[in-house]
């Protein structure tokens, strides 16, 4: 169904998982998909860099169009595929209002999340402060109190931007499971642990499951006091 879409990506980056979530909703199964090893630092391979000159994954392409930031890709194919599979963008201005509002919020959280679990990763030995990490940390804490307090506000069973699925699921989901998958308490976050649950069980989520975390079920801790 999709032959001429081609996606290269790393198992349980949330950045992938986005594009592979996007192309499920839109009925896009098929595509080509290229599942490479950040270990081995294949996302630095020429093959990659001809796609994506920054090297980083996901790089996806659909005949000669290339989008390589999942932002990008994931709008892409909702506007490329409007009428197919699920309607990701609400029509009605308050609902497409929130959506485009949580989607953006997205890049924020994504960064709060990424400064706090790839801490090491990110910054190198040598910049490293207890200081810097407990800030990172609080930081963390109140982005997740914020999106506690969304899902609270719209009520049980919602989504993040309503009673709809829409694209603000697809593209900030893959951070909240990540958060759970590194230990964050849902004893602490119960809106965004049930949030969590419910997504779990949807199709497109299933399908596109990190296949890392299907091998090996037990995550880390990291987060479990934040
Ligand atoms: N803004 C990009 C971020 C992509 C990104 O950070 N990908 C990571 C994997 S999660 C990567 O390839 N990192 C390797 C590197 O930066 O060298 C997007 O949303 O697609």
């Amino acid at each position: 169904m999709a032959k001429d879409m081609t996606l290269m990506w790393f198992s349980g980056s949330p950045p992938c998982w986005r594009v592979m979530i996007a192309l499920e909703e839109k009925n896009l199964q098929g595509y080509n998909q290229k599942l490479l090893s950040f270990e081995k630092g294949e996302h630095k391979s020429q093959e990659v860099l001809d796609i994506n000159p920054r090297g980083q994954l996901p790089a996806f392409k659909h005949g000669n169009i290339i989008l390589n930031e999942s932002y990008a890709a994931c709008l892409y194919l909702e506007e490329q595929f409007k009428s197919q599979g699920t309607r990701l963008i609400p029509v009605g201005a308050a609902e497409q209002a929130l959506t485009y509002q949580r989607m953006f919020e997205g890049v924020t959280f994504t960064e709060k999340m990424a400064n706090v679990i790839y801490y090491e990763w990110k910054f190198p030995e040598g910049e490293r402060h207890d200081s810097a990490l407990k800030r990172h940390r609080e930081a963390l804490t109140t982005e997740l109190k914020l999106w506690e307090g969304y899902l609270e506000k719209l009520g049980a069973g919602s989504y993040l931007a309503g009673y709809n699925f829409s694209l603000a699921d697809v593209l900030v989901f893959p951070c909240i499971a990540y958060v759970f998958r590194f230990g964050l308490s849902a004893k602490n976050y119960p809106r965004l642990a049930e949030y969590y649950g419910l997504l779990k069980e949807r199709p497109s989520v299933k399908a596109s499951w990190p296949k890392n975390w299907l091998e090996s079920p037990q995550g880390q801790d990291k987060l479990k006091d934040v």
